[in-house]
C-alpha cells in the first residue's frame, strides 16, 4: 500500500488491519517458493473495455509472470454473465489451473465454474464476486467502508441536504449493488436525514448508455445536489458531462469511484472535488498470486490461511463477511482530490 493517505484513508486502514487481511510482519516471503510455474490462469474481467478492468488484468499478469505462470484474459464486451460464460467454457477446454472472475452477476455464473470446478480449475472471484461455493473472492476495500464513504465524502460536500441520485455500473454487478446497500444503510442514519436518494440508474458500464440515464436523471430532478458513481465508466462519463455543461455545477456535485487517471482533468478544473478508488494494478496482481496459490495447492481457500503476494507482502483469507464468502481484502481506499491527484502513486 504505496497511497498518500488521507484521514478517510487511514481509518479505514485502521478497520482494515483490524480484520486482519493484510499480514502488518516483515518477512512475508511465505509459501512463494513453493508455487508451481507453467500454469495457465484465465482472467475473466467484467468485459474487456472498462479501463479499470483493463488495468487490473494488467496487474494480474504482472504477478503471473514473475511466478512464471500465463495469463489469459477472455470475457464479451457488454457486462452480463451470458458474455461471461463461453469464457469459463473456454478456461475449461484449455486445461486451464484456475480462473479469476469479476462477476457480471451473483448468481447466474454458478453452474458455468461449478462445471470448472469439478474439472479442477481453481476458482477466484476479484472485483466483483459471484454467490458460489468454493472461491476465494479479492476484495479491493472492505465492502462497508466502501460504500459509506462515498456517502459520507457526498454529505459533507453538500452540506448533508437534498436530492441524491446513484449513477451505478450493471443492475446485476455484485460489488456495486453491496456497496449501494451500504449507502442507504449509511443514509439511514440521522445525520443524513435531508439527504433524499432520489433514484438509481444502471449504465452498465457502458460509456453511452450511462450518458443516456445520466441525461435521463438530470432532466428528471432538475433539483438534484448530488450524484454517487461507484463506477470509474460512470464518474468519467459524468465528468465530462458536466465539464461541458458546467451551470449544473451550480447545484450539483460529483463524486464517486474513479481512476485518477481519467478524472485528473476533471479535479483540477473543479468539475469533481474528489472522489475514492484503490490501485487496481494491485488489486489483479493480488488476485494473480491467490490464484496460482490455490492452484499450487499453497491454500485451500480455508480462513485464516496466509499467503504471499510478492511486492504486496502477506496476506490472510479473512471469514465470510459482508455477502461475501472467504475473502482476501487489497486494502483501504484513497481519497484522490487536489491534493494528490499529480502525486506519482496516483497515476493509474
Ligand atoms: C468499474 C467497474 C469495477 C469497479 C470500478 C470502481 O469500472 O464496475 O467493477 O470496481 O468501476
Amino acid at each position: 500500500m504505496k497511497f498518500r493517505r488521507s484521514r478517510l484513508a487511514v481509518a479505514a486502514a485502521t478497520a482494515v488491519m483490524a480484520a486482519g487481511s493484510l499480514l502488518a510482519l516483515p518477512g512475508t516471503a511465505g509459501a512463494a517458493g513453493t508455487l508451481k510455474s507453467g500454469q495457465t490462469i484465465y482472467f475473466i474481467p467484467k468485459d474487456t473495455l472498462n479501463p479499470y478492468e483493463v488495468i487490473a488484468d494488467k496487474g494480474g499478469q504482472m504477478a503471473l509472470k514473475a511466478i512464471g505462470d500465463k495469463e489469459v484474459i477472455s470475457s464479451g464486451t457488454v457486462d452480463t454473465a451470458a458474455a461471461q460464460i463461453p469464457s469459463i467454457q473456454a478456461a475449461i477446454a484449455a486445461k486451464a489451473s484456475a480462473i479469476v472472475i469479476a462477476g457480471n452477476d451473483p448468481t447466474a455464473l454458478c453452474p458455468s465454474l461449478a462445471k470448472a470446478q469439478a474439472a479442477g480449475v481453481k476458482v477466484v472471484a476479484f472485483d466483483s464476486d459471484v454467490n458460489c461455493p468454493n472461491h476465494v473472492f479479492i476484495n479491493q476495500a472492505n465492502t462497508q467502508q466502501i460504500g459509506t464513504s462515498e456517502v459520507d465524502l457526498l454529505g459533507a460536500e453538500i452540506g448533508y441536504q437534498g436530492q441524491i441520485a446513484i449513477l451505478s455500473a450493471a443492475a446485476t454487478a455484485t460489488n456495486q449493488n453491496s456497496w449501494i446497500k451500504y449507502m442507504k444503510k449509511e443514509l439511514g442514519l440521522p445525520k443524513y436525514s435531508k439527504m433524499k436518494l432520489v433514484s438509481t440508474v444502471y449504465g452498465n458500464d457502458d460509456p453511452a448508455t450511462s450518458l443516456t440515464v445520466l441525461q435521463g436523471l438530470l432532466s428528471a430532478y432538475p433539483n438534484l445536489r448530488g450524484i454517487i458513481s461507484p463506477t470509474t465508466v460512470g464518474i468519467s462519463t459524468a465528468a465530462q458531462y458536466l465539464d461541458t455543461h458546467k451551470s449544473l455545477l451550480k447545484h450539483l456535485t460529483l463524486t464517486g469511484l474513479g481512476l485518477p487517471s481519467q478524472m485528473k482533468k476533471y479535479v483540477l478544473d473543479g468539475t469533481c472535488k474528489e472522489f475514492e478508488l484503490w490501485n487496481p494494478s494491485n488489486l489483479g496482481y493480488l488476485a494473480g498470486y491467490a490464484a496460482a496459490s490455490l492452484a499450487s495447492g499453497v491454500i485451500t481457500g480455508a480462513p485464516g490461511q496466509t499467503f504471499s503476494a510478492g511486492k504486496l507482502g502477506g496476506y490472510k483469507i479473512l471469514p465470510p463477511a459482508a455477502g461475501t464468502g472467504p475473502s482476501v481484502v487489497l486494502g483501504p481506499p484513497t481519497v484522490f482530490n487536489k491534493s494528490n491527484i499529480n502525486l506519482p502513486s496516483s497515476n493509474f
